[in-house]
């Protein structure tokens, strides 16, 4: 890796200025109500990019009454959907015509590489808002027959302000994945982004106002979760939170929302997912489809394919490209082009990851490829796979969350379906296989929210997501999230003569 190294020392300026930092509170940028606030950090050099409005409780709950009131007296939820739906398509196509700036700030704030933010991820922060600015006018309630001398009929309404917690790993993607349906459905939302990433949101935030987004309807507050964040949660006047982020925060958010007023919570956290290849695989499509479903993002996915289980026939060849794989992965300054991998977010990750790796030496798993830090400025990380890991190794159990790929070998269908299923996590899994019977099987037998087959990282907007177990609660995504953010009226009306 010297070369990779050496060439991670001149750092490219970012093609964007940073031009908001405080918050999005009724419609206007604001000032925290403290006057503090806190430096964002470039991971590729460790350096301040900008200080933002660091939102506390005050802050939340200024961005509450503005979202009630939005809620309460204000156009959103009476208008008519079509309405809605306009200022939704009107928005998606202002991120296109931002495309490129909103994607150097993602790369900026999160590390990844820019031509995955400006081709893949940004595109489809405009295609989820276009989905849910669809579904605005076609959600409706039901006639139901009842029991003869009634009338029923549903009502689907909005659930009224809802909270948002997100993560640092897909800044745009989580924010839109939540704000989408709830817009849709009419409701008024505080969005809190993670304190590692407070920047695209609030670059997009202005652009929905433009887009015709009336004042108050979202409001995204900047800040740190023990603070801003559990003054979401366990707010009297929000009525859901939905959350992406750690299994033990979110324990947190459900407990904070049971102590306050019971609040609807859904929450997508994380995963260990089996990545799972086949006797009868073609090893070099294998290895290529495992390699992206782990480093891909710089391995920071709930969804990554983290337990990479292969059948004992293809084992050895596997585990040999899988290393050559992982050596000639290109790693550099984010916004370079033709960078498979920036550096990981921020140095609390960092450290978690290389924390892991000594554990993964340290239990006998035999380190393939790299194991350590890339150059000696900013975040990035060698790009690791280690073989003969054991299914009690900490690495095999635990949420890594980075470039360390730990490949498992299995002999049969049943021990892999039950080696797989050992988790507390239950969010996604990968299959790599031509047989149909195999195919079916284990797309049956494995608990989690989603199964890949001869794929990986779908993440297409109309597809739904989330976790079974410790993974989560509730679907984001495609027509079940809409679900998150209505609420079911049954209308009773007595036919006076039911015999017509
Ligand atoms: O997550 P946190 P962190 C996993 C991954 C990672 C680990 C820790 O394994 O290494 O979590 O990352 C807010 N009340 N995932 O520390 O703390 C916080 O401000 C309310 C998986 O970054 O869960 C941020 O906005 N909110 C994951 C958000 O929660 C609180 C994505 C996520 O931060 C809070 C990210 C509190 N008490 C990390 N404490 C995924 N599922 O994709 C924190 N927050």
């Amino acid at each position: 890796y010297s070369n990779l190294a050496a060439s991670l020392e001149d750092t490219i300026t970012p093609p964007v200025k940073v031009q908001h930092t405080q918050l999005l509170i009724n419609g206007k940028f604001v000032d925290s109500a403290s006057g503090k606030t806190f430096p964002t950090l470039d991971p590729r050099t460790g350096e301040v990019i900008a200080q933002v409005s660091e939102g506390d409780v005050e802050d939340v709950n200024r961005a509450v009454v503005a979202a009630r009131k939005a809620f309460d007296e204000g156009p959103w939820p009476r208008m008519t959907a079509y309405e809605r739906s306009k200022i939704l398509f009107r928005f998606a196509d202002l991120i296109e015509k931002h495309n490129d700036e909103i994607a150097a700030l993602e790369t900026w704030d999160n590390g990844k590489p820019y031509e995955q933010s400006a081709k893949i991820e940004v595109p489809m922060l405009a295609r989820v808002f276009r989905y849910y600015a669809g579904w605005a006018d076609k959600i409706h309630g039901m006639t139901v027959p009842g029991d003869g001398s009634h009338h029923v009929q549903t009502l689907h309404e909005p659930i009224g302000v809802a909270g948002q917690i997100i993560p640092w790993n897909f800044p745009l993607l989580m924010l839109s994945w939540k704000l989408g349906p709830a817009l849709a459905c009419g409701n008024t939302v505080v969005l809190k982004t993670a304190e590692q990433t407070p920047l695209s949101a609030l670059l997009v935030g202005r652009l929905l106002h433009e887009a015709g987004l009336p004042e108050g309807v979202v409001n995204i507050v900047s800040g740190f979760g023990p603070t801003a964040g559990a003054a979401i949660a366990s707010h009297m006047d929000i009525d859901k939170v939905a959350f992406t982020g750690s299994t033990d925060v979110g324990k947190i958010i459900l407990e904070l929302a049971s102590k306050s007023n019971l609040k609807a919570v859904t929450l997508e956290l994380g995963g260990k997912s089996p990545f799972i290849v086949c006797e009868d695989a073609d090893v070099d499509q294998a290895v290529e489809l495992a390699h992206f479903a782990l480093f891909f993002n710089q391995g920071q996915c709930c969804c990554a394919g983290s337990r990479t289980f292969v059948h004992e026939r293809v084992y050895d060849e596997f585990v040999e490209k899988a290393k050559a794989r992982a050596m000639n992965r290109v790693v550099g300054d984010p916004f370079k082009s033709g960078i498979e991998q920036g550096p990981q977010v921020d140095s609390e990750q960092f450290k978690k990851i290389l924390k892991y790796i000594r554990h993964g030496v340290d239990s006998g798993a035999t380190l393939q490829a790299g194991g350590d830090r890339l150059g000696s400025k900013g975040y990035y990380i060698q790009p690791t796979v280690f073989s003969d890991v054991k299914d009690d190794m900490l690495i095999a159990k635990d949420e890594i969350f980075g470039p360390v790929q730990t490949i498992l070998k299995f002999k049969d269908l049943d021990e892999v379906i039950a080696r797989a299923n050992n988790s507390r996590y239950g969010l996604a899994a990968g299959v790599f296989t031509q047989n149909l019977d195999t195919a079916n099987r284990l797309m049956r037998a494995l608990r989690v929210g989603s199964v890949w087959i001869n794929c990986f990282d779908v993440f297409d907007a109309t597809i739904p997501f989330g976790g079974y177990k410790m993974s989560g609660i509730g679907r984001e995504k495609g027509i079940y999230s809409l679900n998150n953010y209505l609420q079911v009226k049954a209308v009773v009306t007595a036919i006076k003569n039911p015999a017509w």
